[in-house]
């Protein structure tokens, strides 16, 4: 599971990816000074771990994690090569979500390809080469499948059906909605992976200026897009070299205690359809990932083999629930740790304790 920073060179990619992660990638007012994919890891924010790890007094407190991919900046042209073309192209292939990185800043020591910064249109460059470079994988495909289909083949020719649809609509710059069709054809779909259909969320890297702040507002009122988070990468960057005491009060004084990246990755993990349960003893109070949906024998096997191979039963309690009885051994005697087997659906911020024996 991983989210993959994309945008136009120079809007900002790289230090996001630096705040987030703690890392060290290249950071530059030229453009393509990322080429290979930075990969790093971040935690994902959590109001509820350091209270649980509390009534334990845990050792340790472990986050869930999201993995990141900072991609190189994409220009007009792209689909043909363009840039860094093709490449880089493949490796927004390999993300579950898109978060795409747009430029709401002047600086004139940080080159745009225009003179005018133009969000909107700026967005519109990266969608349109995600798109063409999307039509020509549907050009492939419909080749292979026209010559197939001559013999008769029933599952090519409705592929053949699907593909041809939505290179249509793709012609015509219209991304349709194909919920319908993906359940039918889902591999079709894990085949083509389509750029122009993951998952996307818009981040407007705001500067603290009056005119960036206008960029941001043209930005929104031009584009009905209604996943749009505002960031102030440079800023969120900053405060990060200030000793953590004085992060918080000075963040408040310039207006940003709301961490935009913090809305950021806690957005991408629920585009990434994951939910968070915790395990709570005196070594560890750590927050686990799964997929919304999933059973507590998964679960299990997420912590330890041995947990789901010798599965016997779970012990589970909400997080909010336990926080509010403030121990485990309170909540159990009013009877609110509840007993559940393997079939459980695991629920968000649930906490449990697997009994297993091997
Ligand atoms: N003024 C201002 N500068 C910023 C802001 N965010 C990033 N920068 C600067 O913009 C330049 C480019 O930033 P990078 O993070 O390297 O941009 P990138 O998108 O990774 O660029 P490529 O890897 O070349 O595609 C650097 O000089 C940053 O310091 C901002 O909010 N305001
Ligand atoms: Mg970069």
């Amino acid at each position: 599971m991983q989210v993959g920073i994309i945008g136009l060179p120079n809007a900002g990619k790289s230090t996001i990816f630096n705040t987030l992660t703690k890392g060290r990638a290249e950071v530059a007012s030229y453009p393509f000074c990322t080429i290979e994919p930075n990969i790093g890891i971040t935690e994902v924010p959590d109001n509820n771990i350091q209270s649980l790890s509390d009534i334990y007094n845990s050792a340790k407190i472990t986050p869930a994690t999201i993995r990141i991919l900072d991609i190189a900046g994409l220009v007009k042209g792209a689909s043909r090569g363009e840039g860094l073309g093709n490449k880089f192209l493949s490796h927004i292939r390999t993300v579950d979500v898109i978060a795409h990185i747009v430029r709401c800043f002047y600086d004139e020591n940080v080159s745009h390809i225009d003179k005018d910064i133009d969000p909107a249109g700026d967005i519109g460059i990266i969608n349109t080469e995600l798109l063409l470079a999307d039509i020509e994988i549907l050009q492939r495909k419909r080749e292979k499948l026209i010559s197939i289909s001559k013999s008769g083949d029933a599952l090519a020719k409705s592929q053949l059906g699907v593909v041809e649809f939505i290179t249509g609509e793709f012609n015509n710059e219209r991304i349709p909605d194909l919920s319908d069709l993906y359940g039918r054809h889902n591999e079709l779909f894990d085949e083509l992976n389509l750029l122009s259909i993951k998952p996307t969320l818009y981040i407007a890297n705001t500067g603290d200026g009056e005119k960036d702040e206008e960029l941001y507002k043209k930005l929104i009122t031009e584009v009905s897009c209604k996943d749009i988070i505002k960031i102030f990468a440079k800023l969120e960057s900053e405060l990060l070299e200030l000793p953590k005491e004085e992060r918080s009060e000075y963040a408040r004084e310039l207006g940003v205690d709301k961490s935009g990246l913090s809305i950021f990755i806690r957005t991408c993990y629920e585009m990434l359809d994951l939910i968070t349960f915790y395990t709570i003893n005196k070594n560890e109070t750590r927050a686990w990932s799964i997929k919304k949906g999933s059973n507590v024998l998964k679960a299990a096997g997420k912590i330890h083999s041995d947990m789901e191979k010798g599965f016997i039963k779970a012990e589970v309690i909400n997080a909010r629930q336990l926080l509010d009885f403030g121990s485990v051994s309170h909540a159990r005697e009013e009877g609110k740790v509840r007993i559940e087997g393997k079939d459980y659906i695991v629920g968000d911020k649930d906490v449990i304790q697997v009994r297993f024996s091997v």
